[in-house]
């Protein structure tokens, strides 16, 4: 899955794509490197950035959908409120990657309401404003795995069949370094709640802390942390850089790293 952020604000390219004839010609280059998903989001999620009206998400967003959707790979729209996940789906989109988990009144209305699109169910706690603050667990593999359990019994209770579902333990949301990693070496467990886990941890500020270089050097830690994510059962990598990672993937299957996701049950 490719990152399109069509933003002023975002912690990595935040500026890079934030009009539509530079977010769609992205678009365009994501698909040649062989990206599978185009994830278009409009407003950023980093902590502290501003909260944008419904009509201004969608404004920044439309066009580059109404262009991504005619590119002939699955597209998905990265946003919280309802009215923009409705207005993307009736423009052709196919997922909603919602990292509030369609918690937002009317959220689980638009998904019900659209039967052929997937959806993407998020761990946060908070707001980008007060996340940072919550970032206090016990477990946080149990919790995080518990909160995904129950959004994804929602859902169900509600009709959704469970291939439409993928969760995500989202890295950096109310989270510190720890407990991303925490999270990541015990990844797998996460795979008994029987969804496919998709994960974004490209160019994030774990990776900074590891490494010790800044937001636009990261691309060999997010390619490793791909690769790390995929052994431990993700089964799709949100991520900025596709060609780097694609690469990755195609020498790490080779090398038999295939033959270890086929061994367990995450959903390939
Ligand atoms: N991370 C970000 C945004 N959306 N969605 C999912 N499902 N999982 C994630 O880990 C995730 C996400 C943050 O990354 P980015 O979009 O690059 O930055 P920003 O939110 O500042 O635009």
């Amino acid at each position: 899955m490719g990152i399109v952020n069509v933003t002023p604000d975002s912690f990595s390219d935040g500026g890079q794509h934030g009009e539509a004839i530079s977010a769609i010609a992205h678009c365009e280059r994501l698909v040649e490197e062989g990206v599978d998903i185009l994830d278009i989001g409009g407003e950023s999620t980093r902590p502290g950035a501003a909260v944008l009206p419904d009509d201004e998400e969608w404004r920044r967003i439309a066009p580059v959908i109404k262009a991504a959707v005619k590119l002939g790979v699955p597209v998905s729209v990265d946003t919280c409120k309802p009215s923009v996940m409705a207005r993307a789906l009736d423009a052709g989109v196919d997922i909603v990657n919602d990292v509030q988990a369609l918690q937002r009144a009317g959220a689980l209305e638009v998904l019900l309401a659209h039967p052929d699109a997937g959806i993407c169910l998020m761990h946060m706690r908070g707001d980008p404003s007060t996340m940072q603050a919550l970032a206090d667990y016990a477990d946080v593999v149990r919790e995080v795995g518990t909160f995904l359990a129950d959004r994804a019994n929602v859902l169900r209770t509600a009709g959704v069949a469970p291939e439409r579902i993928a969760l995500d333990p989202g890295y950096g949301f109310a989270k510190t370094s720890e407990h991303n990693l925490e999270l990541l070496r015990r990844q797998r467990e996460l795979l008994a709640l029987g969804y496919p886990l998709l994960v974004g941890l490209s160019r994030k500020r774990t990776l900074g802390d590891l490494t010790g270089r800044p937001v636009d050097q990261r691309v060999h830690a997010s390619v490793a942390a791909a690769l790390l994510a995929l052994s431990h059962g993700a089964r799709i990598l949100r991520v900025h850089d596709v060609a780097a990672t694609s690469d990755a993937i195609k020498v790490w299957v080779a090398g038999g790293g295939r033959g270890a996701l086929f061994a367990d049950n995450s959903g390939i």
